[in-house]
């Protein structure tokens, strides 16, 4: 199977200055995708009840696309909620809106990506505790997700986004303490920047772990426009095998679609069909 490309949506005004190519315009966003060639969108929605399910379905067919991932960071960004706070009630809330994202894009063949939510530690929280609380939260939603037949991701984030997993291998370990097998990786090439000593060696030794790419430059703009070497991060995707998407999860410049036009060029340059 081949890595295919995916470029991200957002919906969420919340988040505006966020790493997302395409705003607000789902349609518009779905016909530029299909234009430049993408196969698939990765949406970023303010909730489960935000989107027609039948409305996506209809864009997706119309357009010859698939829904790749939905992420639930809008959980994090509106109401500031997270799977590891301190209070239990509001932890609820935060498993009760993923769980909707989970059902929204479970139907749709898609996965619901843990970001943000999964929050930080925070001032005086044991970290053993935090992280038993993160594994228990994944546990649950990653077997939820099980009846749909997508994984659940989750994404290690730099460490200016959280303190509680940064690097691929601290991810890989997080995922050896689940008991569930249904939770896979979101490999940020942003964060990986940031936190790896060599995000070519990171993504050979997380290999079976990985479930999901953010395709993205050094700087968050679009793949080619900062200064990572993705010849290395290519031989690596195709050496263990890869075989799920590359994501623009990168900043709107110089305009949506230059950044999406610039993503597609760099990942057909490093795998050609
Ligand atoms: C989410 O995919 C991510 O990478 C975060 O940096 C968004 O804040
Ligand atoms: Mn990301």
């Amino acid at each position: 199977m081949a890595i295919h490309a995916a470029v991200t949506v957002s919906l969420v005004s919340e988040a505006r200055g966020g790493p997302f190519v395409f705003w607000h315009d789902l349609s518009a966003a779905c016909a530029t995708a299909a234009e430049l060639g993408f196969d698939a969108v990765e949406l970023f929605p303010p909730s489960a009840a935000a989107v027609d399910p039948g409305v996506l379905r209809a864009l997706l067919a119309e357009h010859g696309l698939k829904l790749a991932a939905v992420g639930t960071g809008a959980g994090w960004v509106i109401d500031r909620l997270t799977l590891t706070l301190p209070d239990a009630a509001a932890r609820e809330r935060a498993l009760a809106f993923v769980r909707s994202i989970i059902d929204f894009a479970g139907p749709l063949g898609a996965p619901a990506i843990i970001g943000s939510m999964q929050g930080s530690l925070t001032n005086g929280a044991d970290r053993d505790a935090t992280m038993k609380i993160l594994a228990q939260s994944l546990n649950e939603l990653g077997d939820h997700a099980k009846q749909y037949q997508v994984p659940l991701l989750y994404e290690p984030l730099n460490r200016y986004e959280t303190n509680l997993v940064n690097t691929i291998a601290a991810g890989v370990d997080l995922l050896k303490t689940l008991d569930t097998d249904n939770v896979r990786l979101l490999a940020d090439l942003f964060h990986m920047n940031i936190e790896e000593a060599d995000i070519a060696a990171a993504l050979r030794a997380g290999a079976d772990c990985i479930g999901h790419v953010h395709f993205v430059d050094s700087n968050r703009r679009a793949a080619g426009f900062g200064h990572l070497d993705y010849k290395p991060v290519a031989a690596a995707l195709a050496d263990i095998g890869y075989s799920g998407y590359l994501s623009a999860e990168a900043l709107p410049m110089p305009d949506p679609k230059a950044a999406a036009r610039q993503t597609i060029e760099e990942y057909r340059k490093w795998f050609p069909t």
